[in-house]
Parts: C-alpha cells; sequence; structure tokens
C-alpha cells in the first residue's frame, strides 16, 4: 500500500498541488496567518511579509519589505552574532482589529512590532507597513530566530508564551493590552521550567465570556526525587482571558496560572508504560460548540525502549476536570508529589471573576490574599490528563523519518464522522491517515490514505494550515508553501470497489466513478452513494456491481492457478470455498498450495470445480478480493473440443470453453516440485486479457481468433449462481 500511495502521491502532484516559492533564504523561520474572510494567507518570513491568494497561491502577490536597519544588523554582529541570525524574522503575524494586522520579528536580536495596514473590500490589494508607529517587541517576539514561541491574539490583546530576553533565561506567559501587561512570575521555576512552547488558544468555559480561559500547550524539565533536571512532560496550562493580577500581591502576574501534564502512553509488554512526552505539535479541532473543541498533540519519545511518534486526542471534559481536580502538594522538592488535602480558599483558586463566584468579585485585584498566596504556590494539579481511550489514536515507531506538524480535518461520511489527520514529516511527505475505534475490541486501526509528497525535494514540513471552508491545505517548509487539496477522489479509480476499499471518507462511489462525498441534506436531492469508511465492505456496498470476478478454466489431471493480489501488500489472504451460502475454509495439503499470487491447484479433480473466494484480512478488517469460479474439464473433452473448434464453424450450441489453462506437464509426486508448475502459471499472468493469453497460449490461428473474441467471459457472481455456472459447464462430449 505505501507502493500504491507512493504512485498515487506522483500523480498528484501533476494537477493537485501549487507551490509557492519564496526568495533564496526567505523562509528560514517563519509564520504563516490563515484569513479566510479576506481570502489571503499572510507569510511573514526573513524582513519580507507575503500577502498570498487563498484560491491560488501562486498567483500575483503583495509583498512589503521589512529589514532590519544597517545599524540594527551592525549592533547585532557587534554582540558576535552570525550573519544569517541579524535579520528581521518575522515570527509572530496575528488580526489586530478589522483594519490592521499586528506584525513581530526578531530584529536582528532586538524584537520589533508594526501594525499592516491590509484592505477590506474594494482595496482587498492594500498591505501597507505603519512604518511610523513601529514599536518595541520585547515580551511579544523572541529575540532569536530559532526561539519557540505561541501566541494567540483574543479581543485585542496578545497571548504569548516565549523566552523575553537576548540570553533565553526568562520564559514566561505574557498578555499585552492597551496599556497593561500582566505575566508568569519571573524565575518561578514551579510555573515554568525551560519550557518549550508548542502552542496556545482560547477556549470558553460556558457562556460567559467572562469566564474564557486561554490554555498553552507546551514541554518543560521536571525534577526527579534526586534533584537531577533529566525528564521532559507534556503540559497544558490555563490562565483566565481576563485576569488583572492582584492588588497588593501577584501585581502584573497571573493570578489563575495552573497547569497539569498531558499524558500520551502505551501499554509496554512489562507492564510499564512507554510515554511520549515530547510535544511536537498540538492542533484544535473546533466544532460548533465552541466550548468543547477536540485538542490533537502530536508526540514523540526518544525513551530507551523505542523511538518514535504517537498521537493523542484529548478531550475538553477530561481536561476540565483535571483543573477542577485537587491541586498537587510536596513537602519538598526531594518528595513525591500527593493530593492536596488541606483547605482549599474560595473562591477557587484558578477561577476567573465572573458569575461563577455569585459576581462577587468584579476582578482578580479583588480577591482576598490567601487565595493569591495558594495559587501561586500550587500551580499544579495533581491530576494529570489521559487522551481519548487511553492510548494514542495512532502510533509511528517505524523509524527513519520524523513526524513534525499535524492538522485536523473532521469529515462527516456515510457512517458518521472522521477526523483525517495531515501529519508533516521531516522528508517532504504529508502523511493523510484516519483512525477508527473498534469499542468491542477496544483497539484502534490506523487507515493510510494517501502519501503526499508536497515537495520535490526531501525538506522537513514547519507548518500545515488547514482551510476547512476551501478544503485545502497551506503546507511550508523552507523552500516555500504548498497548496494541495484534502482530497482527490478521481485518483481512487472509477470502480465501486476500489472506491470503496479506498475508505477515503471525502469519496464515495456515486454510481459512475469515485467522487466527493457530500453528506445527504447538503444539497436538496439526496444522491446515490456508495461508501463504507468503517469496514471498508465493498462486497456489501458494490454487490452486483463491480466486484472482481473471474471465470477460469482447469483440466482434469493438470494443474491450474486461482489468482488474488490485495492491493496491499501487508494483508494476509485466506480462500474458501463456497457451498450455497455458507463458505468452507481451502485447507492447503499436497496439491492445493497457497501461492503469494494465489491458489495452486495441482493435478486438479472433478471435484475441485466451485466458487473460490479470496478474502485479505488487514488489521483485522476482512474484505474479500475476488471470486474465482473454477470450471473443471476432463482431458479428453478438451481435446476434443480443440479439434471440434476447428472442423465445426457452424453455430454449435455446444460452444467450447473460451480458454482452457495451458498444458503442462503432469502433477509432480512431490510437493516440493510444485513450483515448476507455479513458475509457468504465472508466467502468463502478465496478460490481462483472455483473448490475449490464449493468443499466446495456443497460438490461434486468425480465424479462430476471431470467433474467441466474441466469447470473453461475461460472467457474474451473483448468490446461486455456483449451481447455474456447473448448469451451463458444457455438456458436449467426445467426438461430437
Ligand atoms: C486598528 O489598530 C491600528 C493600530 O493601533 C489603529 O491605527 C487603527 O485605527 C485601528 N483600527 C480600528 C478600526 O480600530
Ligand atoms: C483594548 O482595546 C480594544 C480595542 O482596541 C478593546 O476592545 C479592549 O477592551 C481593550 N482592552 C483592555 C483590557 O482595555
Ligand atoms: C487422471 O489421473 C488418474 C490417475 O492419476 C486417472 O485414473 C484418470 O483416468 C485421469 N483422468 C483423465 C481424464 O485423464
Ligand atoms: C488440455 C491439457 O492441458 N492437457 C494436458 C494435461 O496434462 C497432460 C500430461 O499429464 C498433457 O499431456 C495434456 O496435454
Amino acid at each position: 500500500s505505501v507502493c500504491f500511495a507512493y504512485l498515487l502521491s506522483i500523480l498528484a502532484f501533476l494537477n493537485r498541488t501549487r507551490v509557492f516559492q519564496a526568495g533564496e533564504g526567505r523562509l528560514q523561520h517563519y509564520s504563516m496567518l490563515l484569513d479566510e474572510t479576506q481570502e489571503r494567507l499572510i507569510i511573514g518570513g526573513k524582513g519580507i511579509l507575503y500577502a498570498l491568494n487563498l484560491e491560488r497561491i501562486i498567483a500575483p502577490h503583495k509583498e512589503i519589505h521589512w529589514p532590519s536597519s544597517e545599524e540594527q544588523v551592525g549592533d547585532c554582529l557587534m554582540q558576535g552574532r552570525e550573519k544569517p541570525e541579524c535579520a528581521n524574522y518575522i515570527k509572530l503575524v496575528q488580526h489586530y482589529n478589522s483594519t490592521h494586522l499586528l506584525a513581530c520579528g526578531t530584529g536582528a536580536f532586538s524584537p520589533v512590532c508594526a501594525y499592516i495596514r491590509v484592505g477590506r473590500g474594494t482595496e482587498v490589494n492594500l498591505l501597507l507597513l505603519e512604518s511610523d508607529h513601529i514599536e518595541s517587541g520585547r515580551g511579544r517576539c523572541p529575540f532569536h530566530p530559532n526561539s519557540p514561541s505561541a501566541s494567540t491574539m483574543y479581543r485585542g490583546e496578545l497571548f504569548v508564551g516565549l523566552y523575553t530576553d537576548y540570553w533565553e533565561n526568562d520564559a514566561a506567559l505574557y498578555r499585552l493590552g492597551n496599556r497593561s501587561f500582566i505575566r508568569t512570575e519571573v524565575g518561578d521555576r514551579q510555573q515554568l521550567n525551560e519550557p518549550k512552547f508548542v502552542g496556545s488558544t482560547v477556549i470558553p468555559d460556558n457562556d460567559d465570556p467572562a469566564d474564557d480561559k486561554v490554555y498553552y500547550f507546551f514541554t518543560e524539565r521536571v525534577t526527579n526525587i534526586e534533584g537531577g533536571n533529566k525528564a521532559v512532560y507534556t503540559r497544558v496550562a490555563r490562565v483566565c482571558a481576563n485576569d488583572q493580577g492582584g492588588q497588593r500581591m501577584l501585581v502584573n502576574r497571573w493570578s489563575s496560572f495552573l497547569k497539569t501534564r498531558l499524558i500520551c502512553s502505551v501499554a509496554g509488554p512489562n507492564g510499564i508504560d512507554t510515554h511520549f512526552d515530547e510535544l511536537e505539535d498540538v492542533f484544535v479541532l473546533r466544532k460548533k460548540d465552541e466550548k468543547n473543541p477536540e485538542i490533537f498533540g502530536l508526540f514523540s519519545t526518544t525513551s530507551a525502549v523505542f523511538k518514535g511518534y504517537a498521537v493523542c486526542m484529548y478531550n475538553m471534559e477530561d481536561i476540565r476536570a483535571a483543573f477542577n481536580g485537587p491541586f498537587a502538594y510536596r513537602e519538598r522538592t526531594d518528595h513525591h508529589w500527593k493530593v492536596y488535602d488541606g483547605r482549599v480558599p474560595y473562591p477557587r483558586p484558578g477561577s476567573c471573576a465572573s458569575k461563577i463566584n455569585g459576581g462577587q468579585f468584579s476582578s482578580s485585584k479583588e480577591y482576598p490574599d490567601e487565595v493569591l498566596r495558594f495559587v501561586r504556590s500550587h500551580p499544579l494539579m495533581f491530576q494529570a490528563v489521559q487522551p481519548v481511550h487511553r492510548r494514542p489514536i495512532l502510533l509511528d515507531t517505524e523509524g527513519g523519518r520524523k513526524l513534525t506538524q499535524l492538522a485536523v480535518d473532521r469529515v462527516e461520511a456515510e457512517d458518521g464522522h472522521y477526523n483525517v489527520l495531515f501529519i508533516g514529516t521531516d522528508n517532504s511527505v504529508v502523511l493523510k491517515m484516519i483512525t477508527i475505534y473498534n469499542k468491542e475490541a477496544d483497539t484502534v486501526e490506523e487507515v493510510l490514505l494517501e502519501e503526499l509528497q508536497v515537495f520535490k525535494v526531501p525538506v522537513p514540513i514547519t507548518e500545515i494550515l488547514i482551510s476547512t471552508k476551501r478544503q485545502q491545505l497551506y503546507v511550508g517548509s523552507e523552500l516555500g508553501v504548498t497548496q494541495i487539496r484534502v482530497h482527490q477522489c478521481g485518483l481512487y479509480g472509477s470502480a465501486c470497489a476500489d472506491c470503496c476499499l479506498a475508505r477515503d471518507p471525502y469519496c464515495a462511489w456515486d454510481g459512475f466513478t469515485c467522487s466527493r462525498y457530500y453528506p445527504a441534506g447538503l444539497y436538496t436531492k439526496r444522491r446515490f452513494r456508495r461508501q463504507d469508511v468503517r469496514h471498508g465492505n465493498a462486497v456489501q456496498q458494490c454487490n452486483g456491481l463491480q466486484l472482481s470476478e473471474k471465470l477460469v478454466y482447469g483440466v482434469e489431471n493438470n494443474s491450474t492457478l486461482l489468482e488474488c493480489r490485495p492491493r496491499s501488500l501487508q494483508a494476509s489472504v485466506t480462500w474458501y470455498i463456497q457451498h450455497g451460502v455458507d463458505m468452507e475454509e481451502v485447507k492447503g495439503d499436497d496439491r492445493v498450495i497457497q501461492t503469494p499470487h494465489g491458489l495452486l491447484l495441482l493435478k486438479i479433480a472433478k471435484g475441485d470445480a466451485g466458487v473460490y473466494v479470496c478474502q485479505s484480512t488487514e488489521h483485522g478488517f476482512v474484505q474479500t478480493v475476488v471470486h474465482v469460479n473454477l470450471e473443471v474439464l476432463d482431458e479428453g473433452k478438451v481435446e476434443g473440443l480443440l479439434h471440434k473448434g476447428e472442423e465445426d464453424e457452424g453455430d454449435s450450441p455446444h460452444r467450447p470453453p473460451p480458454c482452457p489453462f495451458p498444458s503442462l506437464p503432469s502433477a509432480p509426486s512431490s510437493s516440493k516440485l510444485w513450483y515448476k508448475d507455479f513458475m509457468q502459471l504465472i508466467g502468463y499472468s502478465n496478460f490481462q486479457q483472455v483473448e490475449q493469453y490464449c493468443e499466446k497460449v495456443w497460438c490461434v490461428s486468425d480465424r479462430k481468433r476471431k470467433k474467441l473474441k466474441g466469447m470473453a467471459p461475461k460472467w457474474r457472481y451473483t448468490p446461486g449462481a455456483e449451481q447455474r455456472a456447473r448448469a451451463r459447464a458444457p455438456r458436449h462430449t467426445q467426438g461430437q
């Protein structure tokens, strides 16, 4: 299937992708902003901002240059920095208000921010840097181009996690408003300990905006009992968006900062879990219910046991439960964390100044000191957040490639909703996958739908944005940005079975071809669609439509091969023989041998005739690949028929079989020699058409070829066909 997917990816590259290439080195460290209302993709690069057309990113675009001044570059070099670092890398672009974007850059180790005027309506092409209002970017943009940061804009205020200083000693979660700022405590390792910021987002708690919370996702170091600084954990932290800090203490400091651990682990063989603790990327999948998005994390592990990647999914319900649960507490840093079971002051530390507290507090500045002291000394919750199903929805332990980015689309299919994962790698590939949870077995099935190569040369993918509205992905690397449609159903071919087996929730068979699936109701007419993402059951969906069926003639006492090659190489194959509605598994023996090409029957007997069903099993899912109807002719009759075909040109009601199998030496007595038969048999498997096959094998005359052409097999399997097929078997006798 990897090979198949690769082929698809090449095809896909031809007309599904568009690549925007920026100037040399422009996109080394950059930021991307999707602006769906204005149909723009904003990219902040090295000393430059691009505004691309979302529909066609290679259409003529706007750009503005914003380099560091010579003086700034000079200062930067004086400080001993390398030339490439001494530039204005634009690491932050956010919507600021209805007329302006906020952009911040590293400014050659002297962060700067500016407002970019963007057009609306008729001025859609406007892109203007307000160059007389350049502000300091400290606390908004890191100094170093490589430094991790995460930001989100909410009601005109910027929430950002970053290193705020030149030496990268001061990590902080900041909020910068019109006149005020608020941040985590300087140098408080209980709050943040060498964090690597990955993402942040605002999620409402209920219908009261005063309870809206900002969530930050990051990794940090944890001190173990021995006082060493070894392990890394992934954290989710949250603050109230309206936090005003304290009045006498915690002035300009969060009065609501709490954090806990995000777990993503698998059970090991010896009962020891392997934890994926390094968060690589996070994706917040918004739903109609804004309060309950699904959170997806892409994690890696560098455990000694194995290296690999995992995707875990979290419910807001579980995240909230952890924050509403007990606080963690330890007597000294060399003690274990325990549940804090003392008195918790009121209002509950970490809650927002809102109606939740009876409207008693209009601002956190009114909170009792006791509450502020508590939150300051107990920032950690005792309960960690477990992923949905308590396990990853996806595991990648193959090694060889790195997974770097994650985006998720929620797709409605005939049999429910699917989360389609788009996972960026370090070698220009985006994996498009779905995962299916089996409740009964408590297992997760991963289905690789497509492997999309988005750049022609291998390069790490550093950004994936998705526009659900446009059904497009925007995939960034240092080479440029590729726009790619999230589906191309036509690639799965026009057959019902192929479309169904692809299990792509975007696609369904519409009676003619594999095309985009739209749920009923979206269009007035409900169309005829065949789709089964959960099981890929083509037999059920496409029965009587397009199932692969074959008629094979075997000659008594000779050999024949019943071909069956599932599309996926990982699939295991089982053969059945059909008896009416029952199917009996074919047990291999000296005479009946399973090969990678199909079922080889040596020294066929009359009793071998019947309908053979080849089923492939992959990840516990069973698919029927082909039905083969084997008819057995006796040797003498075949000989007779061959001659008869030449003598009798008339329209005989007893027509000869279209294509008997070639002559072969009689079956060897020892099963070890069967491969000779086998090699000879598969030598013909390149010929797909029966006529071609017959020509090759029998070298029939032109006259005869014409005759055979009209006899291409038309047999299709339908229930009860077995009996009919038998009844149809040639009844002529020798010498007729
Ligand atoms: C948006 O912000 C910019 C920069 O502060 C300001 O000049 C502009 O007037 C604001 N626009 C609106 C509509 O408030
Ligand atoms: C900051 O200004 C915006 C408008 O630009 C306003 O909506 C918001 O309420 C202000 N925030 C604070 C904290 O004053
Ligand atoms: C097939 O072989 C068996 C012995 O192996 C023989 O008895 C039988 O007559 C053969 N059948 C035909 C049609 O040649
Ligand atoms: C029709 C056909 O292929 N017949 C062959 C079966 O095998 C014998 C040897 O056992 C050949 O002689 C026949 O030609």
